[in-house]
């Protein structure tokens, strides 16, 4: 037990006395937690909320399921709703919220992740699982707003961003769950996408035993090396307003791509299945004479090739991942993502530089992939492939990617599978522990136009509590809410292979295999 356990564990015994009868008494013992002490923790507020339509600060709730801005409330059940602000050292100020089930919980913990610089609470996704029936909890990293100007004199600020934050949020919301219900969660789940991802494998990487189960989405576990090339590609467009690609011409080279590698994975379905063995040189829509709405000149040709294209950090020659192709229809006409031009540049000014005039036009392709990594030092980027700790302890993680996203690239993911079989001993050590599920044409943690719908917590889940390691994830794709396709996810490098009978509509016509 560390030192702050036992601490803990000494500052809850009053309280679990009191909580007699957690679940006759909810409400009385709700706003009892307002009294809970813990080392650098103060509970703010610890209230009843009962059942009912619920409406966020900020207005965002989910829709269909997902943690994205939507307009309308979801009726969640009663639940005793605690905030707390954590203050690991003199300059953090953490703020998380726990949130947990008055009546009908399943025993179980679901934390969920953030987005981007993050900077609030994630009031959608803790919506979800609250009426899954978890106790859940989530944190705004330590800073408000969704950018880095927080950063520069404030290096404790950073680390509770890069991995701290949540950690400490972990711990206390465990001891907060189990002041409660007096008793802890028979089951610990990390949950998130995009930044979210990378604070999965953050978690898994640095705090084997926070979780018994992580979801890893879209992972920005390369953080410095996606903001490098996120302006990389900037710099190259902002000020070249003719090497741009119109939305019309994207849409050109995403025909032209899927013409080029739809096939080559073995069937012909509007996917490309294996990014990775795709050959597609955007100068087979090269004008021949003057440019038409069916060819692309010169200039965009250059831009298509240079958003693709991989870099390398100088020094430790890791490459720095290109988008795939396939994910064409996200790319703005300043090259990947408005968020990840943000994010990019945000790094680099308030971050590397510390300079808040920094702009993308100072970028340096030859200098600063590795001063950005070097300035990091750990912090953010979540590159270590020991998950030795992790997969000792019983872990197990789920990674999953949209092969069409255009704001992390997906080449992330199946890099660091790979690093992580070369750190610790290949795919028969790592596979009942740890397996990545690459989603062709899906976009970023949703969308897209191929299967991008599922239920990964319902996976795990599985896998932690029965045993049952996930061979196939069925997913979906829906045009208007009505389904019109359904495909297995395969651990990677299986692809879902067409059996060569039945609708190629329907997962049951698929099997995973590696090619
Ligand atoms: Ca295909």
């Amino acid at each position: 037990m560390s030192r702050f356990a036992a601490a803990l564990a000494i500052a809850l015994i009053p309280v679990l006395a009191q909580v007699a009868t957690p679940a006759a008494s909810a409400g009385t013992s709700c706003t009892s937690l307002a009294a809970l002490t813990m080392p650098n923790v103060t509970i703010k507020s610890a209230t009843a909320v009962p059942a009912g339509p619920f409406t966020p600060p900020g207005g965002q709730t989910p829709v269909d399921g997902q943690p994205q801005r939507g307009s309308t409330a979801l009726t969640l059940p009663a639940f005793c709703r605690v905030a707390a602000t954590l203050k690991p050292t003199s300059d953090s100020d953490i703020t998380i919220e726990v949130w947990m089930p008055a009546s009908g919980w399943n025993g179980k913990y679901e934390a969920v992740g953030n987005g981007a610089f993050s900077g609030s609470i994630a009031y959608p996704a803790m919506m979800i699982a609250l009426a899954k029936g978890y106790a859940t909890s989530s944190t705004d990293t330590g800073h408000t707003g969704n950018n880095a100007a927080f950063a520069p004199g404030h290096p404790e600020k950073v680390i509770d961003f890069g991995w701290r934050a949540v950690h400490e949020m972990t711990i206390a919301s465990k001891a907060i769950v189990a002041a409660y219900y007096d008793a802890g969660p028979k089951f610990s789940y990390w949950n998130g996408c995009s930044a979210g991802g990378r604070q999965a494998m953050k978690e898994a990487q640095r705090f084997p035993s926070d979780f018994d189960g992580i979801i890893a989405g879209a992972p920005g576990l390369d953080w410095t090396g996606r903001a490098a090339q996120a302006v990389r590609v900037a710099k190259a467009l902002e000020t070249n307003e003719s090497a741009r690609l119109s939305p019309s011409q994207s849409q050109l080279l995403h025909h032209a791509a899927l013409q080029a590698c739809d096939a080559q994975d073995g069937l012909k379905d509007g996917l490309i299945a294996d990014p990775t063995r795709c050959v597609f040189d955007p100068a087979v829509l090269q004008c021949k004479a003057a440019a038409t709405d069916a060819c692309l000149p010169q200039a965009q040709i250059e831009t298509a090739r240079l958003i693709y294209s991989p870099a390398t950090n100088p020094k430790t020659r890791r490459e720095i991942a290109g988008l795939a192709p396939g994910s064409e229809l996200g790319w703005t006409q300043t090259g990947w993502t408005a968020s990840a031009r943000a994010t990019g540049l945000d790094q680099f000014r308030f971050l590397v530089f510390n300079d808040p005039a920094w702009d993308v036009q100072k970028f340096n392709l030859e200098t600063d992939i590795a001063r950005a990594e070097d300035t990091d030092g750990g912090t953010i980027n979540a590159l270590d492939p020991n998950l030795r700790p992790f997969i000792d302890r019983g872990g197990k993680l789920i990674q999953y990617h949209g092969w069409s996203d255009p704001q992390i690239s997906p080449f992330n993911s199946t890099q660091y599978y790979t690093r992580v079989l070369d750190a610790i001993g290949g795919a028969v050590n790592v596979g009942n522990s740890y397996r990545l599920f690459m989603a062709p044409g899906m976009g970023h943690c949703a969308g897209g136009e191929g299967p991008n719908a599922f239920d990964m917590v319902g996976a795990l889940e599985q896998w932690v509590e029965h045993g049952n390691a996930p061979d196939r994830i069925p997913a979906s794709h829906a045009t208007n809410g009505v389904v019109d396709r359904t495909r297995p996810l395969c651990p990677y490098p299986q692809i879902a292979v067409y059996k060569g009978a039945g609708s190629i509509d329907e997962a049951a016509s698929f099997e995973c295999k590696a090619r």
